[in-house]
Formats: structure tokens, C-alpha cells, sequence
């Protein structure tokens, strides 16, 4: 990320007063965390913010400091001087506000994902990031504001979420830098870890135990997958957000270099999450399904029956060569 771009997000900033902020649709904890952080830092400046996301916060991050501030409606988007887009690799995925108003000029799109589309604005986006927090944390940075404890909690939260504990691919150096100093302003990585991952309600496990009896191995033996129907969700009485995280399960198994989640969200439409191991571009399959994300973590949608969209992937896995021991160079 050059810093020139930094400097120029900052200076718009500085220059302008009403501003939205707005991420994508099911957030994760890098969206809510980034929006948060940077939307309190704009307050202490003084600045009138709006976050906005189309749908809710998932409870297991309604501990993030302002997790609450969240409007999923817009009355006057024109109100706004700035908008300012994170996380958010196409401006269909930031609802349904930003996708009818009319975009101001003066807009900033801070985003990590490889294949971000949105034009125009100062494009704040850096492939190499550990996640879009890296670059909220250097934009406050510029701003020459101090990060409160709150702030860091929320950057914290996006960083630990964002890189699967510090053991994805974008697990970077800034990741525990970062990690490091919101930890020196009060952070407490125990009680952080304890929200975000211990808290399956007893319906989730439940449901964690039918889709785990769906796991399916390829020929090869190098991808597997998982999948979730609409009756298994009615059965053990979850939602959408229940799933979050069975994805990483077939990853676990010795071997396996991608795996992909299907999921059934309403009749005949299905959403698939892909994760890789190692050396496989998941973002790139992803693409030829016209998805996108991640080398190691990416998705799409699709229409058509988990049987043939599964035959599909096991046949791109067919090509797929077993890889070495993987120190080091993963991109
Ligand atoms: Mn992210």
C-alpha cells in the first residue's frame, strides 16, 4: 500500500464532515470491527458518522464496542459527504443504499480482497493486508488520532477473525504488530477468544454434528466437503450465521489441500464456501463459479442441486497435484 493513498483518505477526511460508512452484507468480524473503529476515531474528530450495514451484527460480535450503532436503513444517503466503503470487494454486497444512491465524489474503498471492482475514490486497497483493519489502523494512524481501548478492541477483534486465529495465509507480520500494541492498550486476548469462539449454543452443536456426517473425500484424496440443507437447519432449529466457521473442518484432515462448504439458503440457491490449505487458489475457482475472495478462503453462489455443483468442484480437484511441505511462499 503506497502511502500516498493513505495520505490522500486522510486529507479527504480531514476536509469533510458527514460521512457513511458502510460494509458488507453478513458481516464478519473484520467488516464490523473496521467500520467501528474507524467510525469511532471519525467521532472523536468530531465528524458526523453513519455505519450501515444491510444486515445484522451476529450476536457472537455484539460485544464489539458499538456493535449496536449499525443502521440497516439510510433515510438521506445524499446527506452524505463521503462514503466510505469497507471490506467490500463489489458494491453489490454493500446493500441496497449504496447500490440506488447515487455515489458523491468523494468516496474511499478500504478493502483487502484480491479482486476488488470498485472504481473511483481513493482506493485504499492492499492484497497484502491481513485484513481491512491493517489499513483502518494506519489510516488512524495518519490521522494522527490515538486509539482508544475500544478502537483496539474492534481492530483486534477484526485481525484475530480475519486470519482464522493467526493461522491463515494472510497471517502477516502487521497482524501481530498491530495485535501486539492493541494488546499494550487493554486488549485481553482471553476474554476476546472466549466471545468470538466459545459460544455454540447446544442447537449449533447439534447442527455441527449432521453436517460433519456429510463429509465427503474426493477420489484423490485432496478435497472434501461438507454441506448443509435447509432440513438439517430446520431440524436442529439454527440460522445462516449457526454455520460460520464448519467450513475449516475438512481442512483438519491430513491431506487434504481444499474443501468446500455448500449450503443450501433457500430452495434451488446455493452459497458455497471454499478454503484452502496451502498452495491451491481457492479465489481463482471461486472466479470460475463468478465468485471471488481469498487465495485460501473464498465463495459464491449458485442456483442448481448440491450434487452437481459438488461433482463439478471434485472434478476441478482431479487436477489438482499434492504439495510439498510448504515452509514458507504460500502465495
Ligand atoms: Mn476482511
Amino acid at each position: 500500500m503506497k502511502q500516498d493513498l493513505i495520505s490522500r483518505a486522510a486529507a479527504l477526511i480531514m476536509s469533510k464532515n458527514r460521512f457513511l460508512i458502510a460494509t458488507h452484507v453478513n458481516p464478519d468480524g473484520d467488516a464490523i470491527g473496521s467500520s467501528l473503529a474507524l467510525g469511532e476515531i471519525l467521532g472523536t474528530m468530531g465528524k458526523d458518522v453513519v455505519c450501515y450495514c444491510e444486515t445484522p451484527v451476529p450476536d457472537r460480535y455484539l460485544f464489539m464496542p458499538g456493535a449496536y450503532q449499525f443502521t440497516a436503513e439510510l433515510a438521506d444517503p445524499e446527506q452524505r459527504e463521503v462514503f466510505v466503503v469497507i471490506d467490500c470487494s463489489d458494491l453489490d454486497r454493500a446493500g441496497k443504499v449504496l447500490k440506488k444512491s447515487r455515489m458523491p465524489e468523494a468516496m474511499i474503498n478500504i478493502d483487502h480482497h484480491r479482486n476488488n471492482n470498485i472504481s473511483g475514490g481513493v482506493h485504499l486497497v492492499d492484497e497484502n493486508a491481513c485484513a481491512s483493519a491493517e489499513l483502518v489502523y494506519r489510516l488512524i494512524g495518519e490521522l494522527r488520532q490515538p486509539i482508544t481501548r475500544s478502537a483496539a478492541l474492534n481492530l483486534y477483534t477484526a485481525i484475530l477473525t480475519d486470519t482464522g486465529s493467526f493461522r491463515f495465509s494472510n497471517t502477516n507480520q502487521a497482524a501481530f504488530r498491530i495485535s501486539e500494541e492493541m494488546v499494550g492498550l487493554g486488549v485481553i486476548p482471553q476474554v476476546v477468544a472466549r466471545k468470538v469462539y466459545g459460544t455454540y449454543s447446544a442447537a449449533r452443536l447439534k447442527l455441527l454434528s449432521h453436517v460433519l456426517d456429510t463429509l465427503e473425500i474426493s477420489p484423490n484424496k485432496m478435497f472434501a466437503t461438507l454441506t448443509v440443507t435447509l432440513a438439517t437447519m430446520a431440524k436442529t432449529g439454527t440460522i445462516r450465521d449457526d454455520i460460520n466457521g464448519f467450513v475449516d473442518y475438512p481442512r483438519f484432515i491430513t491431506g487434504i489441500e481444499f474443501s468446500a462448504l455448500v449450503q443450501e439458503v433457500s430452495e434451488g440457491r446455493l452459497h458455497v464456501s471454499l478454503r484452502s490449505a496451502g498452495n491451491v487458489n481457492v479465489a481463482k475457482i471461486a472466479e470460475e463459479f463468478g465468485g471471488g475472495g481469498h487465495f485460501n478462503a473464498s465463495g459464491f453462489e449458485a442456483a442448481g442441486d448440491i450434487d452437481s455443483i459438488k461433482s463439478r468442484l471434485t472434478r476441478i480437484a482431479d487436477s489438482v497435484e499434492p504439495q510439498g511441505s510448504g515452509v514458507g511462499g504460500t502465495k
